[in-house]
Formats: C-alpha cells, structure tokens, sequence
C-alpha cells in the first residue's frame, strides 16, 4: 500500500499482474471485494494501527494518482464537512456514527436506458477498485491530499446507457431524519444535492469513492459511497449518495439553493475568480503552516481545462 515505505514492503506482498488478475477473479467469484482486515491480511497490505478495519482487496493504482505526501488519516477523519451533522468541523467524527449504512442501495435513474437498483455489494464486486491519491480543495480555502479507494463514476453510467436527453448527472445524499442532528440547522435544505454536466460525470478523473487509506469510508467521510471531482471545490463531493439521476435541466444543487451568488454550478477550483466574500489565490494544506498558491482547476489543468473551453469561467463559476 502506498502509505508504507518502500523498504516495509515484504517481497511476497509484491505480485505480478498475473497472481493479481487471479486473485481479482478470486475475490469477485467469492463475493469477497471488502475482507476483514484478518482475513485479507494474506492478499492486502494490512495496516496496522486499526486492527479489525476493513480492508479493501484486489484495489490497482492509478496512473492518475499525485505523488504529494496524503494528509494525515487523523486530519481526514476529524476535519470534516457533512452538515446533515452539524456544522463544526469535529461534528462528524462526533455525531456521523449514527448513520445507518445497512443495507444499503443506489438507485440509477432518469434519462437511462438501464435504471438499476444496485445492492453496494454488487458494485463493490462488479467495479474495477483503484487507489486515487487526489488533491482535495475546500471553497472555505484549505486543502487535503487523500488516497481514495474507487471506481470510475464513467464505468457506471457506461452502464447505465444514458438516453441522448441526458445532458446533465444529479447526486442525491442519504436523509435520515432520525439519525442527523444537523438537519434542524438553517444552513442547508436537505437531502443534499449535488450536479455535474454529463461530460464532466464521464471525465476519467471522476470517481464514486467507497473506501480511502486502503479501507472502507468512514461515515463522517461519505461511507458508504460519495463522489470526487478532484478539479471542483470540495463541497462538489456529495456524500452517502443513495440517488443517481440523469436528466435534461441543469440540477438545483443544495449549496446554488442555499447562496447562489457564491456558489455556482461549476465550482472549479479557479484562483482568478474570488469568492464574493474572501480570495482563492492561496489555500492551507492541512497539517502545513505556510499557505500555498492555488493552481487552476486544482492542478488538473492539462486534464480538464478542455471540458470549459469557451466558456468564461467568470460568469460560469
Ligand atoms: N451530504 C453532504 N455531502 C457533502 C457535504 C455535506 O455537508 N453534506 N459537504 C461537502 C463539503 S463542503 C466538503 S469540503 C466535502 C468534505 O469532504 P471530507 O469531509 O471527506 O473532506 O464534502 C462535501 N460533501
Ligand atoms: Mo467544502
């Protein structure tokens, strides 16, 4: 696993792609894609300091992967956003417990020649797991580096057969009003929505994340599913996502609800264009103390400027 140094790396955990291959055939004839950390200690990196985690088995990497050092899994799980638990960054590592991620579904829907119900089990067996280390952006100006366990999101729509009137992808978050003490807070209206344009949905750098550090999602993160658009501003990211929808119109997303003079649609990470209330230019990566420059499009540039061309991105923010 990536976080592990090269030279604590066992020879007999490095496999060629063959015993990988077989391996992958293994885990999905058994229905086995997420092992206890015990019993996937033979075919997965275990790490260590969470004995009884669930580990993820037979997961690649990604060519798309940075190779800047990942934040701290400590800061990634106590430094949050999900205001459907409160909106203090500790709320949901304190409250997301709660969460009731069992069973659990996603339906695929709309403007699809497929609709499906997918059991997570499914996806987890039927998807092609991969380890993505993204640069994370928060609008509010700090940022994480995180290595994600996901598939492509394009995979499952390829899936899905969208009709020629789907011109747009909706992402609709769980709402469990019994279990989600931040909803009564007049923030937000809930279920939390988010949207990207068709084309940016089927961008290969846009995954549906079920796991991060090598091991399922926490709750306070998404668990059990939650999207990344690493070129977008965190809040992009819808998270516990029960409800994928293909339709015609532009979707109405909970934060353009909510303010939408400083939360467009689009959303990328762009240090031109200012928040109406604070600058983009710089950003904090947390866990360092001086700020950095913030890069266009998050430093995916060179993949995604294409999607936008001609547009202006000022008044397309
Ligand atoms: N359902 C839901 N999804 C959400 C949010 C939320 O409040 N509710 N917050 C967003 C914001 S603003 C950010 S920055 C990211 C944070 O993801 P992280 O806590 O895993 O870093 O989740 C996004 N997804
Ligand atoms: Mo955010």
């Amino acid at each position: 696993m990536l976080i592990k140094r090269a030279t604590d790396i066992q020879p007999s955990e490095i496999t060629d792609r063959g015993v990988y291959l077989q391996r992958r055939a293994f885990i999905r004839a058994a229905g086995l894609a997420v092992l206890s950390a015990s019993a996937a200690g033979a075919l997965y990196t275990n790490r260590s300091a969470r004995a009884g985690e669930k580990v993820f088995a037979g997961v690649s990497k990604s060519p798309f992967s940075t190779t800047e050092e990942p934040t701290s899994y400590k800061d990634a799980t106590n430094y949050n956003n999900y205001y459907e638990f409160g909106t203090d960054k500790d709320s949901p590592a304190r409250y997301a417990g709660k969460l009731k991620i069992k069973p659990w579904t996603l339906m695929v829907e709309g403007e699809v020649k497929k609709p499906r119900i997918w059991a997570i089990e499914d996806l987890l067996k039927t998807m092609a797991l991969q380890e993505r280390i993204y640069r994370m952006r928060c609008v509010e100006g700090w940022s994480m580096v995180i290595p994600w366990v996901g598939f492509a999101l394009g995979d499952l729509i390829r899936q899905a057969e969208p009709t020629g009137k789907a011109k747009f992808v909706e992402f609709v978050s769980v709402y469990q009003s019994d279990n989600m003490p931040g909803l009564r807070l007049p923030v937000l209206s809930y279920p939390y929505i988010e949207g990207l344009r068709l084309d940016e949905a089927m961008h290969p750098l846009s995954i549906l994340a079920v796991g991060m550090y090598g091991e399922v999602l926490p709750k306070q993160n998404g668990a059990p599913i939650r999207l990344v658009v690493p070129w977008k501003y965190g809040f992009k990211g819808g998270k516990s996502i029960v409800r994928i929808r293909f339709v015609e119109r532009m979707p109405q997303t909970a934060w353009m609800k909510a303010s939408p003079s400083e939360y467009g649609f689009y959303s990328n990470v762009n240090p031109a264009v200012d928040h109406p209330r604070w600058s983009q230019a710089k950003e904090r990566r947390i866990g360092e103390f001086m700020k950095r420059k913030t890069l266009m499009f998050n430093g995916y540039a060179d993949q995604v400027a294409g999607l936008y061309a001609g547009m202006d991105l000022k008044k397309n923010f």
